[in-house]
């Protein structure tokens, strides 16, 4: 019966391979970017922060390519009073610095797409910035 045995083994091995071959690494929809600091003080050259995680893990995601912004006012109802993104340097690896001038103050939404290193498809996230006077 050695030979059931081995093809039991052979089997047991397929199947590991099989399991273990699901991806390991977090999809796509396991990232998340969430603001440092969710307010900021209403006028010109404002920086917002934020932090790129892997919701399974905690971790901060370096060197993601952002590939479109867009900050309006869309949660008080302005969608069209929208205001230009600068990126910045990062000051630490996971994240992401932007300057814009948030002109009135009130909630503003930042819309942000990105890329992650090894990761198909992409982060799509919008978040609501408070300017305050
Ligand atoms: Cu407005």
């Amino acid at each position: 019966m050695k030979s059931f045995h081995l093809a039991r083994a052979a089997a047991a091995a397929l199947i590991g391979v099989v399991v273990t071959g699901l991806p390991a690494h977090a999809e796509i929809k396991n990232y998340e970017f969430q603001l440092v600091q969710p307010t900021v003080k209403a006028g010109a050259d404002r920086i917002v922060t934020v932090r790129l995680v892997d919701k399974t893990t905690g971790k901060a995601v370096p060197d993601a390519v952002i590939f479109s912004t867009r900050l309006d006012m869309a949660p008080d109802g302005m969608q069209e009073m929208a205001t230009k993104v600068t990126p910045m340097p990062g000051t630490e690896p996971g994240t992401y610095r932007f300057k814009a001038t948030f002109g009135m103050a009130g909630r503003w939404q930042l819309s942000l797409g990105a890329k992650v290193q090894g990761e198909t498809g992409s982060v799509e996230n919008k978040l609501v910035v408070t300017a305050e006077k």
